[in-house]
């Protein structure tokens, strides 16, 4: 349904589906509609404006879910400051993690999309959280996440936060050649990454 973007039917499906499935299952359903969406777009069967059906029908889709998966709340283990990098307008990647950061005890400060490197430096003075978390949908716009870590060394903040990069092109390999803590390819991994960077 998210393929092929019918928003109108999603609300419905989604309420009837998770009368018998689990709803993370039906999390990584829609994902899969998005990411074949995504396919078509590559083969040019797709303009952008069916990507952006597909994505609206994922985020009305994930309304419903999003406050069963709440369900799990637990204690506070650490702060998070997540974004998109500057001209970078992908966020449903980085809304996941979000949601699975708050999930598992973290607070959450969400900058949002096209975040400029400043708001990012800002943010860490301004929240002290213990993770900055860069996402990037572009292998253009990846390359803004060297930036923000040189300016964090520029502005000595570097060695007071850890820093996770994710996006679908990234990868453990460049986030090592930009100097970040860590990569994680997923939300759920995003978690157990960020756990073990805090030592927990
Ligand atoms: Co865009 N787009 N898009 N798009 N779009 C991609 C990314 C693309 C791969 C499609 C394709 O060609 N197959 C391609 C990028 C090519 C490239 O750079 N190599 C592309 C393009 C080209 C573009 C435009 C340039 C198109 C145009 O205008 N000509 C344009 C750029 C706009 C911009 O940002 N400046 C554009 C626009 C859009 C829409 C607005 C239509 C829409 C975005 C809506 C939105 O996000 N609000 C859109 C969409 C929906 C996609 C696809 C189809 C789906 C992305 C998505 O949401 N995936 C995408 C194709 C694809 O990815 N296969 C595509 C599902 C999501 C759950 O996965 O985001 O990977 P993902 O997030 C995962 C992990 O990566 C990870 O965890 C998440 C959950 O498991 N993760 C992290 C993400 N961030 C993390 C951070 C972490 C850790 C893990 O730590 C901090």
């Amino acid at each position: 349904m998210v393929e092929e973007g019918e928003v109108y039917d999603i609300e419905e499906a989604v309420t009837k589906a998770l009368k018998n499935t689990k709803p993370i299952a039906i999390m990584e359903d829609l994902i899969t509609g998005l990411r074949l969406a995504g396919d078509k777009f590559k083969k040019g069967e797709y303009f952008v404006v069916d990507m952006m059906q597909a994505a609206e029908t994922f985020k009305e889709g994930m309304k419903i879910i999003k406050p069963k998966l709440g369900d799990t709340k637990k204690e506070y283990v650490g702060k998070l400051v997540i974004g998109t990098v500057k001209g970078d307008i992908h966020d449903i990647g980085k809304n996941l993690v979000v949601i699975m950061f708050e999930g598992a005890g973290f607070e959450v400060i969400d900058l949002g999309i096209d975040v400029h490197k400043d708001k990012f430096i800002d943010s860490v003075k301004k929240y002290e959280p213990d993770i900055i978390g860069l996402s990037a949908l572009l292998t253009t716009t990846m390359l803004e996440m060297e930036g923000i870590i040189e300016a964090l060394k520029a502005n000595n903040l570097r060695e007071r936060v850890k820093i996770m990069i994710g996006g679908a092109p990234a990868s453990a390999r460049f986030a090592q050649s930009i100097g970040a803590d860590s990569y994680a390819p997923n939300a759920t991994e995003a978690v157990n990454t960020a756990l073990k960077l805090l030592g927990k």
